[in-house]
């Protein structure tokens, strides 16, 4: 115990300017506590926490590039290599203007785990910049990724690193990164990103992998705990990628998604949220979710946040970090929810955690339950290492495979250490003790 302190005043006393990065360590090395008291002698003599809560590497870089007015632009690019013991650095790219080192960090630090999870040998990473796409035109977001993979493609490659998506990087943003990498390299490494179209390299069900793995984790904690899914009412937040295939794959399962978010408003569809409508004015479109309301009369549009004051029986957070408060978990406890599981990276904060799991809710964390986006990821990469691809049916039944595994694996973790029903605790442990055992055996590294 007094061992994980001690490495948790470390970080904070070397991170002061860091908070996302400090609550994800926090979150994860107070679950750790029945594992590091089995084993303090060794990890300690070892620094193995000190080791795993500082990035192999961090890469931060000038990214320039001219708008449609003739000006020239100006971001930071960043990707933190953050843990390699089990395979190539994995992780997404994002594009944000509330992108910097600290969020990148939280993000490369849960991916780690996460990706350990996934049973899958790939590392943990995470990168991108504070660039903003919205209102850029296709030249100008071509222009910014060039820049971008001007400068990261000295760092990644199929066996080193291998970037993905995140929020506001998808199929168009890695079209434009892949063409350029390979105009550097002059060679086609296919397996150097993933979430590439399907005509060069990438996957059926990629797409559909976060929001569908979601979905099959939520299924098998309700259960696995005498509930069931079928006619069940769901609210999710974000209306990108993550949400649009959380809410289809809703329908599918028998229940019924409610709500959707963007970062100006939230809708509130008492008739079901219409999935074809919000693929429409997100994924062609790329609008704003007042065209969904304008387009369809049972929707209600509310500006602001507040999805969470919608009554329901499953929450399923897929915007942002930190998009849950604890008022929002007193109201969703007070409106009788029985699950909730994140699609997004950390959206819910400490304290709602806590309130959550104290109140008797099953909650599942983003590593276990939104790790089926990096998990087809990986499978994506077999496929390239192949030079082969699998069909929709096969991606998407190794997916159900996966995350039903996972569950399995964060469950019997949670037992074994006491802690049963508790699967944050479950998914940190099962995570941690794959990447911890690897680190042990390639020696000081
Ligand atoms: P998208 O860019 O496709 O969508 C992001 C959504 O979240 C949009 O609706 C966006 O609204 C909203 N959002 C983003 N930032 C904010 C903010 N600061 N405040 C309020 N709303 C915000 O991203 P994804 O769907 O891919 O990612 C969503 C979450 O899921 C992220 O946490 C990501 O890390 C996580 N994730 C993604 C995976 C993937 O495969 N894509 C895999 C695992 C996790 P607006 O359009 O107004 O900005
Ligand atoms: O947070 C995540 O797991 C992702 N954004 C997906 C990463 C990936 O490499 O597919």
């Amino acid at each position: 115990m007094r061992y994980i302190e001690e490495v948790m005043n470390k970080v904070k006393t070397q991170n002061p300017d860091q908070p996302e990065f400090l609550q994800a360590v926090q979150e994860v090395l107070e679950t750790l506590a029945p594992v590091v008291e089995r084993n303090e002698a060794l990890y300690r003599k070892q620094a193995l926490l000190e080791r795993m809560t500082i990035p192999e590497r961090a890469i931060v870089f000038r990214v320039p590039w001219v708008d449609d007015a003739g000006n020239v632009q100006v971001n930071t690019g960043y990707r933190v290599q953050f843990n390699g013991a089990i395979g190539p650095y994995k992780g997404g790219l994002r594009f944000h203007p509330s992108v910097n080192l600290s969020i990148i960090k939280f993000l490369g630090f849960e991916q780690v785990f996460k990706n350990s999870l996934t049973g899958l040998p790939m590392g943990g990473g995470k990168g991108g910049s504070d660039f903003d796409p919205k209102g850029k035109s296709d030249r100008e977001i071509m222009a910014f990724c060039q820049s971008f993979m001007s400068e990261l493609y000295k760092h990644i490659g199929p066996d080193t690193d291998v970037p993905a998506g995140d929020i506001g990087v998808g199929g168009r943003e890695i079209g434009f990164l892949f063409g350029q990498y390979r105009r550097l390299r002059n060679a086609y490494h296919a397996g150097v990103l993933t979430g590439k179209g399907l005509t060069y390299g990438g996957s059926l069900a990629r797409t559909q992998a976060t929001g569908y793995g979601l979905l099959y984790l939520t299924r098998e904690v309700m259960e696995h705990n005498g509930h069931t899914l079928k006619g069940k009412t769901v609210a999710v937040s974000g209306s990108g990628n993550v949400a649009i295939y959380a809410i289809e794959k809703a329908w599918q399962l028998g229940a019924k998604p409610v709500t959707c978010s963007d970062s100006t408003g939230w809708i509130y569809d008492p008739e079901g949220i219409d999935v074809a409508l919000l693929k429409q004015v997100k994924e062609v479109d790329r609008a704003r979710l007042t065209q969904y309301a304008a387009a369809r009369p049972s929707a209600q549009y509310h500006q602001g946040r507040g999805v969470w004051t919608v009554k329901c029986d499953v929450a399923l957070p897929c915007a942002t970090q930190n998009e849950l408060h604890l008022e929002d978990a007193q109201l969703l406890v007070a409106g009788g929810v029985t699950a909730v599981c994140e699609g997004a990276n950390m959206p819910t904060t400490l304290e709602a955690t806590r309130y959550l799991q104290e109140h008797g809710v099953l909650f599942c964390p983003g590593k276990a339950a939104n790790a089926g986006g990096v998990a087809v990821s990986g499978l994506e990469m077999c496929q390239n290492s192949m030079r082969y691809s699998w069909s929709f049916e096969e991606v998407d039944s190794k997916l159900e495979g996966i995350m039903v595994n996972i569950y399995k694996n964060i469950d019997a973790a949670a037992k074994e250490y006491g802690m049963e029903g508790n699967y944050v605790a479950g998914a940190n442990i099962a995570g941690f003790l794959k990447v911890a055992d690897a680190m042990l055996a390639q020696g000081v590294i």
